[in-house]
């Protein structure tokens, strides 16, 4: 296959692009094409390393309003919510609800996904239907699956143990929920028995860290103190740290010192944080997102997720990557131009650095042939004006078309 006149982000020139054995073979201008070769004719249009979803919760996709809607808007609520929807959970209905979702993400363009997955259910349900998901699904998608103990690891009957079994069962990475346990002494220690866990299988972490708008809440500070000193470093990531957007300056200041020696990446959920947020507060009204301006102008990795795709937490989310760029970029107050056109980055390579699938993610030589061509010659465009995927190719083969909207003005 050979991609003609396409417009890479880093580049000026147009280009063009040989896929051969699912692999990118050749990037260099005025290639010619082989007898029989399928040639994509790209017009200037930008080409992109597929989108990732570093962050969504695919066990629970598709359910809100069930038994019923979250009319708080609080993540206390939501869990409560969940805790109930969880008890009629079949593999079945796991299974269908997180593809529809899924083939939703696709056609958006997204080829690589890390979902949390609830396992404080001594049945593991939902563990056991993304597990078999994520075998069916894997020439489409690139799924990571996260052990999350939903309800505490400490403060849930036998949740160390359910970590365990699920370490068996063949998670990729171990997440956590210091701000959620009875108490701070309960967060810190289920932030070293995770860690110790992770360090001993050789897999990946991935906390839901201080998601709570109090001033107070401290795992980060324990989780970067962990992987600094175990040397887990960027095997590491916090995910929301919202509570950052509440702590005061002078202790972030301190923080942040930590935050680049440890190496760890971050994750904000810019749509859902914004929802769930300020809401115990009445006016001014906090906004729930963690410092990703400050975040990323201090070097350390930020990414952004779609965490609900139509949940007990948040009932709105179509697995497009477009909708939590947009709403980070608003409230995270990063509109300069520069900003806007490289904020891809928040979904692709920042992502892929989280990830750490950077051994086979971009658009390289050698690499494997995963790109999507939209409808737009740059990233504020395709922003702005809502562009197509035009194609989404994985591994070399034509996953998804879209043809551009077709508008007939009668006026
Ligand atoms: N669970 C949680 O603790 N926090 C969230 N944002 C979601 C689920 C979506
Ligand atoms: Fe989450």
């Amino acid at each position: 296959m050979l991609l003609k006149n396409v417009k890479l982000p880093d580049q000026t020139k147009l280009t063009d692009i040989r896929i051969e054995d699912g692999k990118f073979v050749q990037i260099k201008p005025d290639l010619i094409a082989n007898d029989s070769e399928q040639v994509i004719d790209a017009h200037g249009n930008l080409l992109l390393p597929p989108y990732i979803d570093s962050h969504v919760h695919l066990d629970a996709t598709q359910t809100a309003g069930q038994p019923r809607w979250n009319e708080t808007g609080t993540l206390f609520e939501g869990i409560n919510i969940w805790a109930e929807r969880k008890q009629t959970l079949t593999i079945d209905d796991v299974k269908a609800r997180a593809k529809k979702a899924i083939y939703r993400q696709v056609e958006n363009g997204i080829q690589f996904v890390r979902s949390h997955v609830d396992v404080t259910d001594p049945s593991f349900t939902a563990l056991k239907a993304l597990l078999e998901v994520k075998e069916e699904l894997k020439d489409v998608i690139e799924l990571q699956l996260v052990a999350f103990p939903q309800e505490g690891v400490l403060s849930f009957p036998h949740g160390k143990e359910l970590m365990e079994e699920a370490v068996k069962m063949g998670v990729d990475v171990l997440g956590g929920i210091p701000h959620y346990e009875f108490t701070r002494e309960y967060g810190v220690e289920s932030l070293k028995f995770i860690v110790d866990l992770a360090q001993k299988n050789d897999l990946l972490v991935d906390v839901h860290c201080d998601e709570i708008d109090d001033p107070q809440a401290r795992g980060l500070e324990t989780l970067a103190t962990l992987a600094y000193e175990t040397g887990m470093g960027d095997k590491i990531t916090a995910s929301h740290t919202t509570a950052m957007g509440s702590y005061n300056d002078a202790y972030c200041f301190k923080l942040f010192k930590l935050l680049k020696m440890s190496h760890i990446n971050f994750v904000a959920n810019p749509l859902v944080n914004t929802h769930l947020g300020g809401r115990f507060d009445s006016y001014p009204k906090r906004r729930g997102m963690t410092r990703v301006k400050e975040l990323r102008d201090a070097g350390i990795n930020v990414s952004f997720g779609e965490d609900d795709l139509k949940d007990p937490w948040y009932p709105m989310g179509d697995g497009n990557m477009l909708d939590p760029v947009y709403m980070g970029l608003v409230v995270g107050h990063l509109m300069g131009h520069e900003d806007i056109l490289n904020s891809y980055n928040f979904v692709t390579n920042n992502a892929a650095k989280t990830l750490h699938i950077t051994d086979h993610y971009g658009i390289k030589e050698g690499y494997p042939a995963n790109c999507i061509l939209l409808n737009g010659t740059n990233f504020y465009d395709v922003l702005n004006e809502h562009a197509e995927v035009l194609y989404s190719i994985h591994e070399g083969n034509i996953l998804v078309e879209t043809k551009p909207k077709e508008i007939k003005r009668n006026f």
